[in-house]
């Protein structure tokens, strides 16, 4: 293996009580004993570090790991300093000027997991969405993709298939020899159970992918009726204005939010009007533009039985604006009531979107999956046309095994991986 040693600091820069900093590759031991005088292939010491011309940089916990039991697959050390801005400066400086190391590049230390096979792709993907989670539903969708879920699941597809193929493939063998059994009902309810359970994975990809970048909440209605007032409150700081000019709002205000543990971003919207002002025509076309794509709606209306501005969607709720005190299907972002009431509903309907959601969460699983499903789907329909073509069925029960096997396996386009890579962080 001739990869170049790298190194990079793995936590966030800024001043913390610990500072973690990482090496990786061939080198590893040899640099960090250039610092933390001779270290033992694998352990834990307390070790002063040191630069060039021997002066005391730290004093810090130096942990060594063996390629075979390491993150990467490669000789690891990672020295846990004191987290200051100086510290930190002093030691990647230092590291820096020794021609073993070069800084790591974004997401490179896992690359090099990925590339010695210490990680799956969709491990890799598992570990990107742990690291990016903000809610609690996030980090538990992530960590049971890093726990190898989707892995597990496409493993049981593919061993279905590679007994359904390996059916087929007895048929072509012994062709001249009269199978007396007809393996084709097998094979095909082999397929019929994987299809069954890659659409249902496919369902879930939109509620999964949700999951992962965020529900769309907005807040829409005629102009003064309290929207951005409702939104404020609900976010709790002053992020739009206010007043009392009707068609105050003009552009879409986002704000990002936790709502019972999903991760929302709360739209504010421009008034609904005809109007003659061209600022504000504008933005009552993206208001309804945004609001239509939206996964939720709230409507506020003046009185009880209006209805409301845009076409309304399912789960959509409507609301009584400036309803100051308490009552049934009002909201009033000035005293606050009936925004707890809000606030649950909201969570409930996107809980129970959420629940919907599969272990594949991404573009990329979609395509193998929509591959492998269309693949399947042609051999059952040769299945069903008799037992002429096996060579045919065993074909595209190759390609659809494929499809699922590039969802985890360890492919190497250069693009998807430029792809996964781009969202990771230096150090990771
Ligand atoms: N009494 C009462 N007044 C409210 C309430 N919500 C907003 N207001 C007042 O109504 C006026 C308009 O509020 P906004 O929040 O700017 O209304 P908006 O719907 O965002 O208006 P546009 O941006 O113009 O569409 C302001 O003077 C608010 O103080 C409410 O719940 N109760
Ligand atoms: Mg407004």
């Amino acid at each position: 293996m001739s990869a170049q040693t790298i190194f990079a600091l793995a936590t966030a820069r800024g001043r913390a009580g610990i500072a973690v900093i990482r090496l990786s590759g061939p080198d590893a031991l040899t640099a960090a004993a250039a610092l933390a005088g001779a270290l033992p292939e694998a352990g834990r010491s307390l070790r002063r570090l040191h630069d060039g011309d021997g002066e005391i940089l730290d004093e810090a916990l130096v942990l060594t790991f063996a390629p075979r039991r390491s993150f990467t697959g490669e000789a690891v050390v990672e020295f846990q300093c004191h987290g200051s801005m100086a510290v930190v400066s002093a030691v990647l400086g230092t590291l820096g000027q020794n021609p073993l190391l070069r800084p790591a590049e974004a997401g490179e230390f896992t690359r090099r997991a990925l590339e010695n096979g210490r990680l799956d792709l969709a491990r890799v993907e598992g570990l990107a969405d742990l690291i990016d989670a903000e809610t609690e539903a996030q980090r538990r969708h992530a960590v049971r993709v890093f726990g190898g879920a989707l892995r597990a699941l496409v493993e049981g597809w593919r061993a279905d298939l590679l007994r359904a193929a390996a059916l087929i493939e007895a048929t072509i063998d012994f062709a001249d020899e009269d199978v007396p059994v007809d393996v084709l009902p097998e094979v095909a309810e082999l397929l019929n159970g994987v299809m069954g359970e890659v659409q249902s994975e496919l369902r879930g990809i939109g509620a999964a992918e949700r999951l992962r970048e965020g529900f769309e909440v907005a807040i829409v209605g005629r102009p003064n009726l309290g929207k951005s007032t409702l939104l404020n409150r609900l976010a709790g700081r002053d992020a739009a204005i206010t007043s009392t000019v009707a068609g105050t709002t003009r552009d879409v205000i986002e704000v990002r939010m936790d709502l019972a543990g999903l991760p929302v971003t709360l739209l504010d919207t421009a008034g609904l009007r005809e109007s003659a002002d061209e600022v504000e025509r504008i933005g009552v076309e993206r208001a309804k533009a945004r609001a239509a794509q939206a996964d939720l709606r709230v409507h506020l209306v003046q009185n009880e039985g209006d209805a409301p501005e845009i076409g309304l969607e399912a789960d959509d709720i409507i609301l009584v604006a400036k309803s100051d005190s308490p009552r049934p299907g009002g909201i009033s972002g000035v005293t606050g009531a009936g925004v707890e009431e809000l606030i649950g509903h909201i969570g409930e309907t996107l809980s129970r979107r959420a629940a919907g959601a599969g272990t594949a969460s991404r573009a990329r699983h979609r395509r193998s999956l929509l591959i492998a499903d269309e693949h399947l789907g042609r051999a059952l329909e040769l299945i069903g046309q008799g037992a002429d073509n096996p060579d045919l069925i065993a074909e595209e029960l190759r390609r659809g095994i494929r499809a699922l096997e590039e969802m985890v396996g360890r492919i190497d386009v250069e693009e998807v991986l430029g792809e996964i890579f781009s969202s990771f962080c230096i150090g990771k």
